[in-house]
């Protein structure tokens, strides 16, 4: 603890650090004072080539100069101004970029402050419709195995991440999950998605669906890439095969977009990519570019026009935030959306791609890689776990990263990267080589 102590003069005790060791981390802190494009800048000074976009979110790279400008323009013109029965300009200018960049047909936004607030927002919002709808009895709500939604009581339900579930008691009632769609046999070093799989989807109406019957069921809810168990890329058709199993049953998609909106897969969102349209998205992270929190949930006009029913006064959604649209938070949304325009950041993002899938499989045959697997700018290495220490391989392979001027996400024995938009063929060679030489040196 002495060394930051001494060097920045401040005391690690008071913060309780979200999902991380904090003992561990307080005896051999790594902080981070400042960033620029694709660096960021280490307490000591050195530069460390930002692998991940910080945690999926600083699509744009970092201190963008135009949403500097607009959230200072903001704070001085309209510091906060509420959104419940009151409005202000900028939460509906940032609502309609989103529309405008969601697919069509995807014309209205919820706005939250997280991820997390993003996922249960959904999650309301598909029950409520069904109540709307007078389907009220509609409440079953199916995850899947090795999801994250966030860390809300709805998202942890929904999610199938055992250590973010089994502390905390008994959850949503009436949830199920799907299996996840990771084979290490069928589909290791498959380049993009895998071929084998689509048929994990019929689990939903081989099991789920005759178990519970499908007039309770309200919504299934996928990541449509699993980012943070370590980036599980949806098996050719099974996506496909999700909608077309919820249709015949009149149950909702959601697709939780907080990783993938935004550009990660070289388009606006997922659905894009893959061309398949759930009913709900959830967004976040690349919404501002990390900059001020801000999620939330693009509703397809048919779900949010179920709501516009009965007297004109009355509400039609109790549900918000203090927070919805926050003024600084939807600037800094309005200010990031034009970059990407302007910039076509997500065709950059696309034309690269192949060059990082490339890349990433170099790494295949290196000490204790067994898997390799990436879609738009996400790629992940799986490493064998060190018998009776899970996680404990990737881990260290992090640590020697960092070390040597590279940020990496490790998620149990996996490595991410999710670089920012703007990552250029030296800055793939710089993360592979790295990452490389780290693997060796840590087997
Ligand atoms: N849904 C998905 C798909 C996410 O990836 C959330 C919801 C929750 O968002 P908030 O804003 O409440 O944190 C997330 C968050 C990682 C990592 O390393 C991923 C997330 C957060 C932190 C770390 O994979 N995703």
């Amino acid at each position: 603890m002495g060394t930051i102590e001494t060097e920045l003069g401040i005391d690690l005790s008071a913060f309780w650090m979200p999902f991380s060791a904090n003992r561990q981390f307080k005896q051999a802190p790594r902080l981070l004072v400042g960033a620029k494009d694709m660096h960021y800048t280490a307490h000591d000074g050195r530069q460390v080539l930002d692998g991940t976009a910080g945690l999926w979110c600083v699509n744009a790279g970092h201190g963008r100069e135009k949403i500097i400008n607009a959230v200072k323009t903001q704070l001085d013109q309209l510091d906060f101004a509420p959104t419940f029965q009151m409005g202000h300009p900028k939460a509906f200018e940032a609502a309609q970029k989103i529309a405008a960049l969601a697919p069509p047909g995807f014309g209205h936004v919820f706005f939250t402050n997280s991820g997390s607030e993003a996922v249960d927002s959904a999650l309301k919002i598909a029950l409520a419709y069904h109540r709307a709808r007078g389907e009220g009895q509609r409440t079953v709500l199916i995850g899947r195995e090795r999801g994250y939604h966030g860390t809300g009581f709805g998202g942890i339900s929904v999610g199938g991440m055992t250590n973010n579930r089994k502390t905390f008691g008994n959850l949503l009632p009436r949830v199920d999950h799907l299996r996840h769609t990771w084979d290490l046999e069928q589909q290791a070093y498959s380049r993009g998605q895998p071929e084998w799989g689509a048929h994990f989807a019929d689990e939903l109406g081989e099991r789920i669906i005759p178990l519970h019957d499908a007039s309770n069921i309200a919504a299934v809810i996928v990541e449509p890439v699993a980012g943070s168990t370590g980036g599980l890329i949806p098996p050719k058709g099974y996506l496909e095969r999700l909608r077309a199993i919820c249709d015949q049953h009149g149950i909702l998609l959601i697709f939780d977009e907080v990783i993938t909106g935004f550009g990660r897969l070289g388009r606006p969102f997922a659905a894009d990519y893959f061309g398949v349209m759930p009913d709900l998205m959830s967004f976040a992270k690349g919404v501002t570019n990390g900059t001020i929190p801000m999620g939330g949930v693009i509703a397809h006009n048919r779900i949010h026009d179920a709501f516009m029913q009965g007297p004109e006064g009355a509400i039609e959604l109790f549900h918000g935030y203090t927070y919805s649209g926050h003024p600084v938070a939807a600037a800094a949304a309005s200010a990031t959306i034009d970059i990407y325009r302007e910039e076509g950041l997500f065709e950059r993002a696309a034309a690269i791609a192949p060059y990082f899938e490339q890349a990433l499989h170099s790494l295949r045959g290196l000490p204790k890689v067994i898997d390799i697997r990436n879609l738009g700018l996400i790629g992940v290495i799986e490493v064998e776990a060190r018998p009776g220490k899970v996680g404990a391989r990737a881990f260290d392979a992090f640590i020697d990263c960092y070390a040597n001027g590279l940020l990496v996400r490790p998620a149990g024995d996996t490595l991410a990267l999710s670089p920012p938009l703007i990552v250029d063929k030296s800055h793939i060679d710089q993360m592979v080589g790295t990452l490389g030489a780290a693997l060796k040196r840590i087997a």
